[in-house]
């Protein structure tokens, strides 16, 4: 089903002519609201009235994930403080979070954008819809959860984790869409398995997944475990969160919500636009938000965009499935996670060398483990093993509070970690995805 035919089906010229007056004003706004902005523009000489056509974008200035985080957390609000209704925050680069601050009205196009997401994966008001998408400071959850609403479907906003109640309620409750991310709906799917349940017997029929990488080969396997069809879902919490691309029932892309969020395709090492089809990062502008509205924001992320009309009706543009990113960023359990976060949480532990390595395995659960290897000092190899033992809780408990995970820490003799001339390789990523 499309949700919203009039923006979903729009014809070419009259989306573009509806992009350029909403950058506009954008571009207005950000020049009178937000110093950070107004700062940038002046140095490029550029205001709105320079802004004629899509591509005089181009002649705007990009954000990056660092100017987020220099500016946290509210240097980019470009509404009074009282309009804001709801945050919600991902990791940065080096420990500050990232954040978005939502007025009402950002709220109520979040739950347009995750509407229409949803409604591309099958859901009507008839669905039960299974949000095991993480509630808290991270999108997921409340996305999902206002897209489900919206559509006047049951939301049962389960959150991540405690797998046996999740089974139980799936059961129970007839869930007909599951929400989560796609490791975490592998994991449950094992877990079955063992606790006798059998998803091909229970009316759970489509779900849609996203928050980390995954492959056709997944989405294929999930397909058979539980009996569904299962939707690719892209966002990111500096955006909106979820609801920025989905993918319909052609599973050939993910459309963009072109007329909320105006995608660009840039060389990252230029920064130049790229010619279409082209692979890079992908980058976007928020043409509707008031809370915190961002100008070219580099998210990345690498995929091209698809032009070809789809089959579903669609005529917004869409975007492969990832490819991955730019940067070294990992996502694991759906937590986002930067080396450099664990660098900057260890030089704050007394006894830790600056040596570390992150291994990262999906055994047979399907979840993501980490294994954090640390070089200490020699004398703590010297002492009793008590004084190794505290150490090594001691990490543990500052990685869990610092990255919302839990990392299995192992304490290695100064030295054992091998060195290399070049760039450190901080991680073996040794997960099949
Ligand atoms: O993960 C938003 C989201 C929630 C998307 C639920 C889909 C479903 P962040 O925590 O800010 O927001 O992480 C955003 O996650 O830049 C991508 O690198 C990655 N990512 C998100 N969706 C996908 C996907 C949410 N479908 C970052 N495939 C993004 C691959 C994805 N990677």
């Amino acid at each position: 089903m499309i949700y919203n035919p009039e923006y979903e089906c729009m014809e070419a010229e009259a989306r573009k002519r509806l992009q350029l007056a909403r950058l506009k004003n954008l571009v207005e706004k950000l020049y009178a609201d937000v110093p950070f902005y107004r700062k940038k523009m002046d140095e490029l000489g550029i205001r709105s009235r320079d802004i004629h056509s899509l591509e005089d974008i181009e002649k705007l200035p990009f954000t990056t994930k660092d100017d987020l985080r220099e500016n946290y957390p509210h240097g980019l609000l470009a509404c009074p403080k009282d309009r804001i209704v709801e945050v919600h925050m991902s990791s940065g680069t080096t420990g500050k979070p990232v954040v978005d601050e939502y007025t009402q009205n950002d709220i109520n196009i979040w739950r347009e954008a995750m509407a229409r997401t949803m409604a591309g994966g099958g859901c009507t008001k008839d669905d039960i819809v299974q949000n095991c998408y993480g509630y808290g400071l991270f999108t997921g959850g409340p996305g999902a959860h206002y897209g489900a609403m919206t559509l006047g479907a049951e939301v049962l906003p389960m959150s991540s984790g405690n797998t046996a109640r999740q089974l139980m309620v799936m059961k129970d409750f007839g869930s007909t869409m599951l929400a989560c991310t796609p490791s975490y709906a592998l994991y449950m799917a094992e877990e079955a398995g063992d606790a006798g349940v059998d998803l091909l017997k229970l009316p759970i029929s489509k779900g849609c997944f996203g928050a980390e990488p995954w492959s056709e080969n997944m989405r294929k396997e999930i397909e058979a475990r539980y009996g569904m069809k299962a939707y690719d879902i892209y966002g990111l919490t500096e955006i909106i969160g979820p609801g920025v691309s989905f993918e319909c029932e052609a599973q050939n892309g993910l459309h963009i919500n072109e007329d909320l969020f105006y995608p660009e395709i840039i060389d990252p090492a230029t920064g130049k636009a790229l010619p279409d089809g082209g692979k890079g990062e992908l980058v976007f502008t928020t043409l509707t938000k008031e809370g915190t509205p961002l100008l070219r924001y580099r998210t990345r992320d690498i995929t091209y965009f698809m032009r070809e009309p789809c089959t579903c009706g669609r005529t917004t543009i869409r975007m492969h499935r990832l490819f991955g990113r730019t940067d070294d960023m990992l996502i694991i359990r759906g937590v986002n996670v930067f080396p450099s976060q664990i660098e900057h949480a260890l030089i704050e532990i007394e006894g830790t060398e600056p040596q570390y390595l992150i291994v990262l395995t999906r055994g047979e659960s399907r979840l993501d483990e980490v294994e954090l290897q640390v070089e200490v000092k020699q004398e703590f190899f010297s002492d009793e093993t008590r004084g190794l033992e505290n150490l090594r809780a001691k990490i543990e408990s500052v990685m869990k509070s610092k990255l919302q995970i839990g990392v299995r820490v192992k304490l290695v003799e100064p030295k054992t970690i091998e060195r290399s001339i070049g760039k450190a390789k901080r991680v073996i990523d040794k997960r099949a995805i």
